[in-house]
């Protein structure tokens, strides 16, 4: 009952939320950071599913414990209600909406209140032919059957707020507002790449990654709902002349389209966490300009609606291009994606540069402030670390013996790669063939033919950037700032 009604309440306005998304909100902002890793690592993209099913299995535990606790003391399980009313009012009242946010906890809590009480009293209803006797009497027929009747209505009750709270919050989704949009074409418009961006071998990741397969990574348990309506992104902080855009004009600066491969920095040695799209937006050093960046200011803080920061030095404006994003792989931005505005900033990993659901961008110095990763445990700032993976074959997998492409791909924005070398088993390190260089923001295609002869092989890569240096062997762990090592695989080659 607390539950339904909560997401009835939460229903009512865009601001209020579920609590069981505000606690889970919560459980990652708090979490602590290698715990954070844990999960990514077991559950991938999954996480927050994973979250939201623990988020459940808790609950329903909790609720029983409270009920079996009330029906020998009623005020022991209030007591359970209110302490859970308290976690969730608590959880909502520090959000985004402010404490108005603990409103959907507090009328539920209430609300739970209530039914514990009603349904403490049917179970402990006395029966009629014999002597009073608290909880534990063998309950009448007529008790049962109230008890039974009485909580299987507020069950239902229960279902029915909660999906009409569900219904309701869905009106403020923004997925119709992106579908209507058509993005103006920039006045010079990039060229498709060369064909030879990319290498023919089956198994290698596409040079641009589709959106529905980029890897999404954000602390946002359900996809903030932006929409353009209304949308305004502010200029703040230590600047000669603050500015606010609306979402159209935006549109109407000169829009320029850039590739970029983005990174981030939890990615393991060999993982998916990194991609390479088209971006669409206004360039970021030019909007600095019009403001006015006061000389003294060194971090550039990109602001989420959901309150998440990013932070990056004024000095990585060095002529790169880095976007106010609007448009990904010649779509709007996904939702997952950030949706309308983001940032994309070639050279630094995500977690420092590429606020998504961006709303502000505020001058200030590091000295001043810490972006939300920082308290966090990371790195302030995180330079992009030169890295390969090898696609294919795919790690254990049994391949034929004979003529086998090793083939992947390998990133060092935005110095650009330069050699990628392979080695099998303990040969000698073979150079392996390049896909042509579109720009060093965006990673290159290598592949290798090779002689599969049976048996057990280790495959290892390594590339080299286009400052000389070659990857370390060192293993070291995404945290503080970026895994390092050899991406190496084992396959087993059949006989020919
Ligand atoms: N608002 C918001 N923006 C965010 C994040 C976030 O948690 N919230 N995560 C950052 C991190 S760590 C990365 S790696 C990139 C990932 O962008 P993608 O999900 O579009 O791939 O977004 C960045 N921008
Ligand atoms: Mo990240």
């Amino acid at each position: 009952m607390a539950l339904g009604l909560a997401e009835l309440v939460a229903g009512l306005s865009a601001s209020l939320r579920s609590p069981v998304l505000d606690v889970g909100d919560r459980v990652i902002d708090l979490v602590p950071s290698p715990i954070k890793e844990m999960a990514i690592d077991l559950f991938d993209t999954n996480d927050k599913l994973a979250l939201l099913i623990g988020i459940g299995v808790v609950l329903f535990a909790y609720s029983a414990a409270v009920g079996i606790v009330a029906v020998r003391r009623l005020s022991l399980g209030l007591a359970g209600i209110g302490l859970f009313g308290v976690l969730g009012a608590v959880a909502g009242g520090f959000g985004t909406a402010g404490t108005v946010g603990a409103l959907p906890s507090i009328v539920g809590a209430i609300a739970g209140a209530f039914a514990l009480t009603l349904q403490v009293r049917w179970a402990n209803a006395p029966d009629a032919d014999q002597p009073a006797e608290r909880g534990l009497s063998p309950h009448s027929a007529a008790s049962r059957r109230a008890f039974l009747f009485g909580s299987g209505s507020f069950l239902v009750a229960a279902a029915v707020m909660g999906g009409v709270g569900r219904l309701l919050d869905s009106r403020f989704q923004v997925g119709a507002s992106r579908d209507t949009l058509r993005l103006p074409v920039p006045p010079e418009p990039l060229a498709a790449p060369p064909p030879a961006t990319a290498l023919d071998v089956e198994g290698l990741s596409p040079f641009f990654t589709p959106n529905e397969s980029f890897y999404r990574i954000d602390t946002a348990l359900t996809v903030p709902q932006v929409s353009t309506e209304g949308y305004v992104l502010a200029v703040t902080g230590m600047v000669a002349r603050p500015l606010e855009l609306t979402f159209d004009q935006i549109l109407q600066r000169p829009l320029v389209e850039t590739d970029i491969t983005m990174t981030c920095v939890s990615n393991e040695v060999g993982g998916g966490l990194v991609g390479n799209a088209r971006w669409l937006g206004i360039r970021l050093d030019d909007l600095l300009a019009e403001a006015g960046v006061d000389p003294a200011a060194d971090q550039i803080v990109g602001r989420s609606v959901d309150g998440y920061t990013c932070g990056f030095p004024v000095a990585a404006l060095d002529g790169r291009d880095a976007l106010v994003a609007v448009g990904m792989n010649g779509e709007p931005l996904p939702l997952e994606h950030g949706f309308p505005v983001r940032l994309v900033v070639p050279g630094l990993y995500g977690y420092v540069s590429a606020t998504k659901w961006l709303t502000e961008i505020e001058l200030t110095t590091f000295a001043e402030f810490d972006h939300y990763w920082v308290d966090r445990g990371w790195a302030v700032e995180a330079p992009i670390k030169t890295q390969s993976r090898i696609d294919t074959p795919r790690p254990l997998t049994r391949i034929p013996a004979g003529e086998t492409a090793v083939a992947g791909v390998a990133w060092a924005q935005t110095r650009g790669i330069s050699g990628v070398e392979v080695r099998i088993d303990e040969d000698e390190w073979q150079q392996a063939e390049l896909s042509e260089e579109l720009n060093d923001t965006t990673w290159r295609q290598w592949m290798l033919a090779w002689d599969a002869t049976p048996g057990r092989h280790d495959i290892a890569v390594r590339a080299t950037d286009a400052t000389g240096e070659t990857q370390t062997d060192e293993r070291v762990p995404p945290i503080p700032d970026g895994a390092t090592g050899w991406h190496s695989i084992v396959v087993l080659v059949d006989e020919g």
